[in-house]
């Protein structure tokens, strides 16, 4: 599987369609899989919603959105790779409004509703967006593209959904950045704790614009003001595209507004960092995250990401540790739960920052600290964090730490997720990842929540202000093998203020799905 596509909610169902291949662990023949959920943990799979039939999507039925209507009614915009292989855009929509689950969609007889413009290569034009309506009930719907190298969110306009019309304006471009793929445009409320309807515009809000850059298969967002009249789109900071959803293994994301808890909620693609044929051998690659909801955090230039409360209904037997100091060099087992598969949330407190290192700010590329400074390399505040799907004898560990730094009178506290150490197979990629928390290390505790199942790890630091997910294939800590610790690398103590870690549930899935290979 790869992009998680067209969420949504709808009489108490949630849905969630993925970009899949049914005859094999490898990218081809794309359709849009679908399965269902009353709470998001637990999943019913069910036929294929949407496949390559038509001359308007034989060659694939590729990544878009669904969008609401009017009297609750759900419609799909998708890409269709055409008879000529162009990307074009389609339309679905329920066959059967009165089954929640949706297991019908009919494809409109207008298709394809836009073809790729003549300005516009045909194979760089696709995923269309949620769509929202302005205040003059115009529908927008921006969809990914490129002209010469740069990466460009067109905009498209519709009174009926059905026929739509190139707008002048771009509502977003970059230099250089080569194709944006999944664009996402939505509100965010800069004084609340909800999250808001696609189409909401209020004094209160911002926009938050998204592009899954392909050429580094990275998301990218920003914060702005939106103006439907003009359908302008004017940045916060115009310093292009630059924070990230997630400094890990996270693309081609996607969110939805969910109405039942009025919170908007994101998913993304968490691709393997092993080999094709590992994949083949393995029969699946590719998966989803955990949904994560989605807010303006306190400082109001950035988002933070928290995983859905839904997920604490897999917490099972719990163990917590208090008010610990943490030595400079030590570590600390966290006995009693399957640390293979496992959430646990720490926060740490400083007794004094004033000794911090200094960092150069010419060199506070954090990524690059973290794979110089790893977690083995003393410091003096960090490195200190949690060993995961550590092995016995330490052979197989992935760390995911804090360093403190000073740097032009200010304190960075940089997150670490260190895989170099994840496995004793030389052929997976063991990259390192890192990035600075907006967090003042004298006012605040150093926090993180680190989700563990088996061979992903996803670690929201600071209350999920930077988020970082990795892939790991440990061969020793697995199972009952694997262990968890808490450790200090540094050359001054820390103290574990809390630590509470869970041993999880497994998630229902249900297949009822059989699939065949073509004859
Ligand atoms: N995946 C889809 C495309 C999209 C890309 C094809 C992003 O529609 O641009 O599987 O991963």
């Amino acid at each position: 599987m790869n992009d998680p596509i067209g969420p949504l909610y709808y009489k108490g169902v949630y849905h969630l369609f993925y970009q899949y291949n049914p005859f094999g662990a490898v990218w081809a023949n794309l359709v849009w899989a679908h399965s269902v959920s009353y709470d998001l943990v637990n999943w019913v799979h069910l036929d294929h919603a949407i496949y390559p039939k038509e001359p308007f999507d034989i060659n694939g039925c590729w990544s878009g959105s669904a969008t609401i209507l009017l009297g609750d009614k759900p419609a799909i915009l998708y890409t269709g790779i055409d008879i000529k292989n162009r990307q074009v855009q389609n339309l679905a929509v329920p066959k059967n409004l009165s089954d929640p689950l949706l297991r019908e969609w009919v494809k409109s007889p207008h298709n394809p509703l836009m073809t790729p413009p003549d300005d516009i290569d045909p194979t760089l034009f696709r995923d269309p967006s949620t769509a929202w309506q302005g205040p003059d009930n115009i529908w927008r719907v921006i969809i990914g593209s490129e002209i010469n190298g740069d990466g460009m969110a067109i905009l498209y306009r519709s009174k009926d959904f059905v026929n739509w019309t190139r707008s002048q304006n771009l509502l977003h471009s970059s230099n250089k950045t080569g194709i944006w793929e999944c664009p996402d445009f939505y509100p965010v409320s800069i004084n609340g704790e909800s999250g808001l309807d696609t189409s909401v515009q209020t004094r209160f809000t911002k926009h938050v614009f998204k592009a899954s850059f392909l050429s580094n298969h990275h998301d990218y967002y920003i914060m702005g003001n939106y103006e439907p009249k003009t359908d302008r789109y004017s940045v916060d900071m115009d310093s292009g595209l630059q924070l990230r959803y997630d400094y890990g293994k996270f693309y081609a994301s996607k969110t939805f507004f969910d109405s039942a808890k009025k919170r908007r909620i994101l998913w993304a693609w968490i691709n393997e960092s092993a080999s094709e044929s590992d994949d083949i051998k393995k029969g699946w690659s590719g998966l989803q995250s955990i949904p994560r909801s989605v807010l303006v955090g306190k400082s109001g230039k950035q988002l933070v990401q928290w995983p859905i409360k839904e997920i604490e209904k897999l917490r099972a037997k719990q163990v917590n540790i208090h008010d610990k100091e943490l030595e400079g060099g030590s570590v600390l087992e966290v006995l009693g739960i399957t640390a293979s598969q496992a959430d646990v949330e720490v926060s740490f407190d400083l007794p004094t920052v004033k000794e911090a290192e200094l960092l150069d700010p010419n060199l506070a590329d954090p990524q690059l600290l973290c794979s110089q400074k790893s977690a083995y390399k003393e410091g003096i505040i960090g490195p200190f964090g949690l060993l995961v799907l550590t092995s016995m004898e330490f052979k197989e560990q992935t760390a995911i730490f804090f360093r403190i730094y000073k740097s032009l009178g200010k304190y960075l506290v940089l997150l670490c997720s260190d895989q170099s150490r994840s496995s004793l197979r030389a052929e997976v990629d063991k990259s390192t990842y890192g990035a600075f928390v907006d967090v003042d290390p004298r006012h605040e505790k150093i926090s993180l929540r680190t989700l563990i199942d088996h061979s992903i790890v996803e670690s929201f630091g600071g209350e999920g202000r930077t988020c970082i997910t990795a892939r790991v294939y440990p061969t020793l800590a697995i199972g009952k093998e694997a262990h968890l610790y808490v450790f200090n690398n540094g050359t001054q103590g820390v103290k574990i203020s809390r630590l509470s870690a869970w041993s999880m549930k497994e998630a229902q899935i249900v297949p009822i799905l059989k699939e065949e290979r073509p004859q």
